[in-house]
């Protein structure tokens, strides 16, 4: 089947994207459009004495200004979180309250304390900037250490210290004894610098209220609508899930940032019952870094034992997270369930320890970014690899070799069950296709023109597709983490798949209609997705975590395989044969080893006339289905990184980035080297060019992009990619391992092991701009 599983199909849905047709939340345009612009605190932490709105309300246009006692007031709930973290003392997390609209206190600079309603977008802007908000100013920790120092100003009352949780997994005794017992300790100190996840697309909501019906309707920028919907209903109050139609169209990259449910969609939904008009909200970029959650801000100490044969002993690590000024919807899990349970990499390790403590800052909220958690795990513990081979003089890729976990499954001590892999294969294809044999020449050859190269690796392994929901409610996630999926065939023939899943530049009509199209034998045009609108799809939990391949497709075949059962008893009865002939091929439904045939329409069309159908046969052809994973998949990979470094400037370039990845079935490889493609850029990002920084007043340094620097097509190299197939995913019936975030969650410390193999020195942070280059290179002479 040439558009089925494997084939590199162009995506359907570009044309739209590429022509400037898609329909996005800022593209709605109501009949009673109203518009709102939120009035945020300027001060990082301050008490909020009075507002005074009299002047905005004043002017001509302005429909309303809200506060958040009248939100409270109306009975809209505070902002959860939704992943329970015990503390190691047996302690719950100590939640501190978020309302939508601050009501006693700001805790970051952005902080909204009221929204103005108004004809126009602009006159929403200008009368914000009119209401006169009263703030007694309070100290400021704006970091991580300023939020542990004794003194520290109170963010929460509940939070003594500004600790949110301190959680451990893995056994110590076993880990210190494994440290003990070692030839050598590698040690390590290393931040993992915050990011802003900046998708193209800013944040959006358009919400209108229906008072003859007491319905509600939100567009929103959302990569889960069915999990806003629920969490709109049963915790914000705003209306009950029946009287609420979450959609969320074409929305323009999400990179994690548009998981939660943010308080500017809970006050545009209340705010327009407030005025019974559609209330829309669009972000700007300048909003969008003081208000989308950030992403990653560990700072880790860790140790590594070896002995005398290169063999890990033990593997002992201590994080500090910042989760900003409130606890956004999955930020306790980031630096628990998603990051811990990942410290064993590719390696066979018996002994593991992680301590986790997290605080609150005057920040914007820190939650899921492409990789949460496991970007951070895999920069601790390939920067480890790659320090400890340098101190015990041998090569990186010796000592990683020697360390692979070699037979699957595989337990890990950090509750991880490896499922399928073959991680030599990976690092020996990565190698061959880098030319890793041919590096010392290039390296001279650089010397010779005054520049220091370097290379450096990374064989990560990454969990995705988070299960089972069994499980992941005994660790405290407060949702199940399946999928669904309906196969409707319609009784023309044509189908109509509808899912839970929701894309938002993975490609997802394009690849889920190449599983149908594979399955029935029909053309991809035949088969249309639909999706992201909770009056359409029964439920859905969502995309992220690169889930929507192994878990959100798996529903998908699970119904696809009620249709076939169907199909063939329709089948088997009007050709009068038996079910067990009935095969399905080329658009057609043939007893196998004769003449006799219907084509795929007549089935759908009989199943809907009903005219002939057996007799227990309910009529119609459609299907739904729910799938709960056994267990996460496990996509892997070998990253090698080749740099250049200018040592007279230290800007440094990237000359090679060489890519092996196990993403087990692959269903479409060009969209699969698309998603490896931003991923890695967005690792590369991060190691070379982007980090929030805060003064320490909590002014945000880096507001635009004339501060915080996203890599451009300059700052990248062509990537070099092969698949290993050959170890599909035994959790799921398509083989499939999740690609959205491997190239994020590998390619930093491959990234930084090759810059600082380059200069030779160990010590250099992210972002590694040209300036901390050159610094580093100084500071080693
Ligand atoms: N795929 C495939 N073969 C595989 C695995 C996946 O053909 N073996 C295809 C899938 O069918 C899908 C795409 O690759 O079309 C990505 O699938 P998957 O890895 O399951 O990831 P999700 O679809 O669940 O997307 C989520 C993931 C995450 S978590 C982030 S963050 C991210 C990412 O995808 N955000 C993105 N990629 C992004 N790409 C774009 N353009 N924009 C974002 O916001």
């Amino acid at each position: 089947m040439s558009d089925g599983i494997g084939a590199p199909v162009k995506r359907k849905e570009d044309k739209r994207f590429t022509t400037g047709k898609g329909k996005y939340t800022d593209d709605i345009r109501n009949d009673n459009q109203a518009y709102a612009a939120f009035v945020r605190s300027p001060y990082a932490h301050a008490k909020v004495k009075g507002i005074d709105a009299s002047k905005a309300l004043a002017m001509d246009g302005v429909i309303d200004v809200l506060n958040g006692k009248q939100l409270t007031g109306d009975g809209i709930g505070n902002l959860i979180c939704g992943w329970a973290i015990t503390s190691k003392n047996g302690n719950p997390m100590n939640m501190g309250a978020w309302s939508a609209l601050a009501t006693e206190k700001v805790r970051y600079v952005g902080d909204a304390v009221a929204v103005v309603i108004a004809e126009t977008q602009a006159l929403a802007r200008i009368a914000a900037e009119e209401v006169e908000v009263d703030y007694e100013v309070l100290p400021v920790a704006a970091n991580i250490r300023a939020a542990m120092a004794k003194g520290a100003p109170q963010i929460h009352e509940n939070a003594p210290g500004n600790q949110i949780y301190d959680w451990e997994l893995g056994d110590e005794a076993a880990t210190d004894a494994g440290l003990a017992s070692a030839a050598h300790v590698t040690k390590l100190s290393l931040t993992n610098n915050r990011l802003s996840p900046n998708p193209m697309e800013p944040r959006s909501a358009v919400a209108t209220y229906d008072d003859a019906e007491g319905h509600y309707t939100l567009y929103t920028t959302s990569q889960n609508p069915h999990v806003a919907r629920l969490v709109l209903s049963a915790f914000y109050n705003v209306a009950p899930e029946n009287k609420l139609r979450v959609i969320a169209p074409d929305v323009g990259g999400g990179f994690g940032a548009k998981i939660y449910i943010y308080p500017e969609e809970i006050t545009c939904l209340w705010a327009s019952m407030k005025t019974n008009r559609s209330v829309k909200w669009t972000s700007d970029r300048s909003e969008a870094f003081v208000t989308d959650a950030h992403g990653r801000d560990h700072i880790t100490t860790a140790q590594m034992g070896f002995d005398k044969n290169g063999k890990i002993t033990g593997f002992k690590i201590d994080t500090l997270a910042n989760l900003g000024a409130y606890m956004s919807l999955f930020s306790s899990s980031v630096p628990t369930y998603l990051y811990a349970p990942l410290m064993s990499g590719q390696y066979d390790i018996q002994n593991i320890h992680c301590n986790v403590r997290t605080y609150y800052t005057n920040t914007v909220p820190v939650d899921a970014y492409r990789g949460a958690g496991r970007p951070e795990a895999t920069y601790l513990i390939e920067r480890m690899m790659e320090t400890a081979a340098r101190e015990m003089g041998m090569d990186p890729a010796e000592l990683r070799r020697r360390n692979f976990v070699q037979s699957f499954p595989h337990q890990t001590p950090v509750l991880m069950q490896y499922d399928a892999g073959d991680f030599p294969k990976l690092l020996k294809m990565a190698q061959d296709a880098a030319d890793v044999a041919g590096f010392p020449a290039r390296k001279a050859e650089a010397a010779a023109r005054g520049k220091l190269r370097g290379l450096g690796y990374s064989t990560f392994i990454e969990a995705c597709g988070l299960a089972p929901s069994k499980a992941a409610g005994s660790l405290g996630a407060g949702v199940g983490l399946w999928e669904s999926a309906e196969v409707r065939v319609n009784p023309v023939g044509s189908i109509e798949v509808l899912t839970g899943s929701h894309s938002h530049g993975q490609g997802h009509e394009t690849t889920f209609a190449q599983i149908v199209a594979e399955r029935f034998g029909l053309p991809l045009e035949n088969v249309s997705i639909v999706h992201g609108d909770t009056d359409k799809v029964q439920f859905g939990m969502g995309t992220y975590g690169s889930r929507s391949g192994p878990v959100g497709m798996s529903a998908v075949v699970k119904a696809m395989d009620k249709v076939e059962a169907k199909v063939k008893k329709i089948a088997a009865h009007t050709l009068e044969a038996s079910e067990d002939d009935i095969i399905i091929e080329g658009g057609q439904v043939k007893v196998a080893g004769t003449d006799k045939a219907m084509a795929w329409h007549e089935v759908g069309l009989a199943a809907y006339v009903a005219h002939n159908l057996p007799d227990d046969m309910e009529p119609g052809l459609k299907e739904t289905a729910f799938f709960d994973p056994i267990n996460f998949s496990f996509p892997s990979g070998a990253f090698i990184c080749e740099v250049e470094v200018d040592p007279d400037t230290g800007e440094t370039d990237i000359v090679n980035f060489t890519s092996a990845d196990d993403f087990g079935t692959i269903i479409n490889p060009m969209i699969v080297e698309g998603q490896v493609h931003g991923g890695v850029t967005q690792g590369i990002g991060q190691a070379m060019l982007e980090q929030v920084i805060y003064d320490e007043d909590g002014q945000l340094q880096t507001g635009s992009y004339m501060d915080y620097a996203m890599p451009r097509a300059a700052d990248v190299p062509f990537y070099t990619i092969s698949h290993h197939t050959g170890s599909p995913s035994p959790n799921n019936p398509l083989g499939v391992k999740g690609c959205g975030e491997a190239g994020a969650i590998g390619s930093p410390p491959a990234v930084i092991n090759a810059i600082t193999d380059a200069i030779g020195s160990n010590d250099l942070a992210m972002p590694a701009t040209p300036q901390a280059v050159w610094n580093a290179i100084q500071a080693a002479k």
